[in-house]
């Protein structure tokens, strides 16, 4: 009898393949906290999200299952069943098992890579304790199970069906992820925008785990142009009718909404194939140079700027822009730092000459909204000018470039940014225990007086004018806006640090609120973070330890049982010692550091504009909703 080897040359290979990611899953999904967790669940959707931008589907329904399992189904075309002649493997096996077999067959249509994304259903399979796919496809139900990315049998025919489509099922594994368990809101969120993105198609997402059941449905017939007006939502819009217009060139398609609102600041989020392109690129200069010029000429044809007057600039054209961009092209290249940044050079030229010519029409053919809009960026460049006129801005940009530091900063004396990082302290009280318990060859210390300017209901002139927004400008030395350099920054790590209640909290939201409008780079390089100073001290027999939360306190009095433990709650940062703030909240060895982490830009637009605009009953709204959101209590 001449028996198989258990394993082929193929299979060795495979095999290989699914050790490498288990050996270091970090560079397949990025990291494995509960970051990575829920990239698991993104990336299978992807996949279902790459059937519906191809045409072949229209519905994804994603389940947290009772045992933190998660299951999405889909409406497709259903995975390639066949045997694979060249791998002797069935389409699934080996989508399933083989890094990078995605697009292997088919090669129609659009196909997500690069990022942290298209990595890939095997790697999936293979951080997973166990896997289950069913396809319906021909006719026929099929259905495979994994345990650690291995098939445990082979795809076997178990039924008949005149539906097609996928579903996959599995359970991550806990050997690999510091935790396993999903948090509903992070996974809306993200659906909620691919709904938007993809016109039409229906998510559905639902929460079977016990004391936690939910459901939630998203699907858009309006698109981005449903996005925009959600995203305009606690801002006054300028003009009723959101401008879109779209675009299909040869394997490239491009789509733009937009709306004007009575802010001060620009909300344009960038997309290439459903992935947010955070670090903006080559669609994002497109738009802009064709923003500035259309509005530019437009404004001069029609008279409202004369001869004599300089052209708008282009942070006088994007005051109060909302704009969704959204292009979807065969063969995306993503860059920068963390592979957000839409490379394609053809891109720029689509996206440039589509909004110039579009904008154009658009602004020919509603002449009233036409008016409201130039009207709006003549009076951002005539506050740019008066600014300037006063020698205000002009000092003031001269003063950001000098290289004269803030007073009141005490630098470190270590010159690499790269080691170095300042504490922005709330308070000249807490500012000073800080200076005196750093270690000042790589800590700085910048100290801010209490409430500062609240940059949503300000314009830039008033931005700058404020002493400490421009002590902390000077002090990181990356400047603002279009002027943003993030060569220059001075630290690599910006740790925001202020007191436990809630005015702290406020400061902490007035400072990121800044940071987000003005530095948004700094937080997507990952250079920001929220210090956390505990909130109780107890001692008993000459000893000390301290408690972050109230639940630390809790499990600290049960261990330590002795009679006489005094508990002292920190009201402030200003009552803790150098030693103990140090100790606590400095000392690279014991400190925690939460880095504020915006990969939901659109949230975190939300976020602010809905904290720190106008409107009350908003925010009175979103605080009682996201009271308990630690998301949003840390940002
Ligand atoms: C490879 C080729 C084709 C479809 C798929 C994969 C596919 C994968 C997933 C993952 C989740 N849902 C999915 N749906 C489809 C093309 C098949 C054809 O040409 O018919």
């Amino acid at each position: 009898m001449v028996r198989k080897p258990a394993y082929s040359g193929k299979d060795i290979t495979v095999l290989e393949g699914l050790e490498a990611v288990r050996k270091r899953p970090s560079m397949y999904i990025g990291n494995t906290s509960s970051k990575g967790l829920h990239h698991l669940v993104y990336e299978v959707a992807d996949n279902s999200i790459d059937e519906a931008l191809a045409g072949f589907c229209d519905q994804i329904d994603v389940t947290i299952n009772e045992d933190n399992s998660i299951t999405i189904v889909d409406n497709g075309r259903g995975i390639p069943v066949d045997n694979v002649p060249k791998y002797q493997k069935s389409g699934v096996e080996i989508v399933l098992t083989i890094l990078h077999a995605g697009g292997k067959f088919g090669g129609e249509g659009y196909k997500v890579s690069g990022g942290l994304h298209g990595v890939g259903l095997s790697v999936v399979n293979a951080l997973s304790k166990w896997l289950k796919v069913e396809v319906k496809r021909g006719g026929s139900t099929y259905e495979q199970e994994y345990e650690l990315g291995k098939p445990v049998g082979e795809l076997k025919k178990t039924g008949s069906s005149d539906e097609t489509g996928t579903l996959i099922t599995f359970k991550a594994d806990d050997d690999i992820f510091e935790e396993t368990d999903y948090d509903f809101d992070t996974l809306a969120q993200r659906l909620r925008e691919t709904a938007f993105l993809n016109r039409g198609l229906k998510i559905n997402l639902s929460d079977k785990r016990a004391d936690k059941e939910r459901e939630i449905s998203y699907s858009y017939s309006g698109g981005i142009v449903d996005f925009v007006n959600y995203l305009n939502t606690n801002k006054d819009p300028l003009h009723e009718k959101i401008v879109y217009f779209d675009r299909k060139k040869d394997d490239s398609e491009v789509e733009v909404a937009m709306q004007y609102n009575l802010g001060y600041t620009d909300s344009i989020f960038t997309f290439a194939n459903n992935i947010n392109t955070h670090e903006g690129g080559t669609h994002l200069i497109g738009f802009k140079n064709a923003l500035t010029r259309t509005i530019n000429d437009y404004a001069r044809s029609k008279g409202f700027l004369k001869e004599k007057d300089a052209n708008l600039s282009g942070e006088d054209v994007r005051e109060g822009l909302t704009a969704i961009i959204n292009v979807k092209l065969k063969d995306p290249q993503f860059e920068g730092q963390t592979k957000t940044k839409l490379g394609n050079s053809e891109t720029r030229g689509l996206v440039e000459s589509t909004t110039a010519e579009k904008l154009t029409e658009f602004l020919g053919e509603n002449p009233g909204e036409a008016k409201i809009i130039i009207a709006k960026t003549i009076d951002a460049a005539r506050a740019r000018a008066a600014a300037r006129k006063a020698k205000e801005l002009t000092r003031r940009k001269s003063l950001l470039e000098s290289t004269t530091l803030p007073g009141k900063l005490a630098d470190c004396s270590i010159q690499d940014p790269r080691m170095c990082e300042i504490y922005v302290v709330e308070g000249d009280s807490a500012g000073g225990s800080a200076k005196q318990a750093r270690d000042r060859s790589f800590q700085a210390i910048l100290p801010l007086k209490g409430k500062i300017l609240n940059v949503e209901k300000a314009r830039i002139n008033r931005v700058l004018s404020s002493e400490e927004i421009l002590a902390m400008i000077t002090a990181m030395g990356t400047n603002i806006g279009d002027s943003f350099d993030i060569d220059n920054a001075r630290y690599h790590k910006v740790i925001i640090m202020t007191d436990a209640d809630v005015d702290g909290a406020h400061i902490r939201t007035l400072i990121l609120t800044f940071i987000y409008r003005y530095m948004k780079e700094l937080l997507d390089a990952g250079f920001i973070y929220i210090a956390q100073p505990p909130l109780y001290r107890l001692s008993y027999d000459g000893k000390h330890q301290y408690a972050y939360n109230d639940g630390e306190l809790e499990e600290a009095m049960k261990t330590i049982k002795k009679k006489k433990i005094n508990i002292q709650r920190y009201k402030g940062l200003g009552e803790m010692n150098p030693e103990q703030l140090w100790d606590t909240t400095m000392d690279p060895e014991n400190r925690t550091l939460l880095k504020v982490n915006l990969e939901d830009a659109t949230f975190a637009d939300e976020i602010f504009s809905t904290l720190m605009g106008d409107k009350v009953e908003p925010r009175r709204e979103f605080i009682l909703k996201h009271a308990k959101d630690t998301r949003f209590l840390d940002i």
